[in-house]
């Protein structure tokens, strides 16, 4: 095997991370993933607007190699409203980030919520803290606080049990950090309520997988021409966690739906961000399978590991333990890689709180000193795979 690595890159959000980028540099990334987190979902960014956070970034020495997110407005996900003109604002953010020399575009279809967690500093036996998702908890939101129309159907009779006694011992403290963990969305992005969430929710009244999966091809089938021409590259990133939560239903769950996704769209954009930590918190997801299978349309990579317990239940794990084996998954990235041009960018998804973060306030799995320790990790098994093939 000849030498061509995966790059380095790692998420920040922009001026006000706590995380600066000149720490970014000292924890050994060459490139940025970012997002103008400020723009309200579904509204243009501005060539303007673009190169100023590009300028900023190249100004530290670093590069934005990936966009994550351009999100996508509900209107376009329930393919009801302003839906077309939302498209038509995609469109032109995308032809204005092309302008700008971006090429890799991150984005999810997941209805009304992005990733979901119950605990964001879940303590592991070493002190450092971990995201955690557990589905009692889930349960305790769903039933009792979001009151959800027949949402016990949804969960094992155990766990509606469960969750009735759970919530019967919890304060109102407890209940208010519980909604707005299971809430909590992306940092620096506007939050929802518990009302806005019934609102939002009742809006996929009728959409069911199938419809949203229709949506979803609908909306790739509108943007891949112009992505095409334009050399970009689109990577959809999976739902997080991989299961219908909250009675929406989620269309990227396993090699089925990816499969699904690529074939419905062959335009050579459409691909795909292989988040492990999503994928993996599912047991029949076989990850270095899939890796070798979505192949060239990996356009994007978040290396990351969950553990889960026989009820479901998942921590965030460190980056080489947990459930799925990364030298496995390291070894097809790199296997793949030989085969491009160009690296595909990958960055150390999330990372326990830590050592001296403990005493910060920091955005939940991206403080500095965990994801360091597992971009050096991943860095180190990479040089060790490609050194011994
Ligand atoms: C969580 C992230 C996701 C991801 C978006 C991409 O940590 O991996 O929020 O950025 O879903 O659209």
């Amino acid at each position: 095997m000849s030498k061509k690595e995966l790059r380095q890159a790692w998420r920040w959000f922009g001026p006000n991370d706590p995380v600066s980028l000149q720490d970014v540099k000292q924890a050994g990334a060459v490139g940025i993933v970012t997002a103008l987190h400020h723009v309200p979902h579904g509204e243009v960014w501005t060539y303007e607007e673009i190169m100023e956070r590009k300028n900023l970034i190249e100004a530290s020495g670093l590069t934005w190699d990936v966009v994550e997110s351009v999100t996508i407005h509900e209107e376009i996900k329930t393919r009801t409203g302003d839906c077309e003109a939302w498209i038509e604002k995609y469109k032109t953010s995308l032809r204005n980030l092309a302008q700008a020399g971006l090429k890799i575009i991150t984005y999810n279809f997941m209805p009304v919520n992005d990733w979901t967690r119950t605990s964001l500093d879940y303590e592991m036996p070493d002190g450092s803290k971990a995201l955690y998702f557990n589905w009692v908890d889930l349960a305790v939101f769903d039933i009792h606080i979001l009151q959800r129309n027949n949402a016990a159907a949804a969960y094992p009779s155990d766990v509606v049990a469960q969750a009735k006694e759970r919530f019967a011992s919890y304060t109102q403290e407890q209940c208010d950090q519980l909604a707005g963990t299971v809430m909590f969305g992306i940092p620096g992005e506007k939050k929802i309520t518990v009302e806005s969430m019934r609102e939002k929710l009742k809006r996929y009244d009728h959409i069911n997988a199938d419809v949203l999966r229709s949506n979803l091809v609908h909306f790739l089938q509108r943007i891949t021409p112009l992505c095409d021409e334009l050399g970009l590259q689109l990577a959809i990133h999976p739902d997080d966690p991989p299961y219908d939560i909250l009675g929406l239903p989620r269309i990227v769950k396993n090699m089925d739906d990816v499969r699904f996704i690529l074939q419905s769209v062959p335009n050579k954009s459409n691909g795909v961000c292989f988040c492990t930590g999503s994928f993996g918190a599912h047991p029949g997801n076989d990850l270095p399978a899939m890796a070798r299978e979505i192949g060239t349309r990996i356009h994007f990579a978040h290396l990351r590991n969950t553990k889960r317990d026989a009820e479901g239940n998942f921590f965030e794990d460190d980056h080489l333990a947990g459930d799925t084996d990364m030298y496995a998954v390291m070894k097809e990235l790199l296997i793949l890689q030989q085969t491009l041009p160009e690296s595909i960018p990958f960055r150390p998804d999330h990372g326990h709180q830590m050592i001296d973060d403990l005493k910060k306030v920091t955005n939940p799995g991206y403080s500095c000193i965990g994801r360091l320790r597992g971009l050096a990790e991943l860095r180190g098994l990479q040089l060790g795979i490609l050194r011994n093939t």
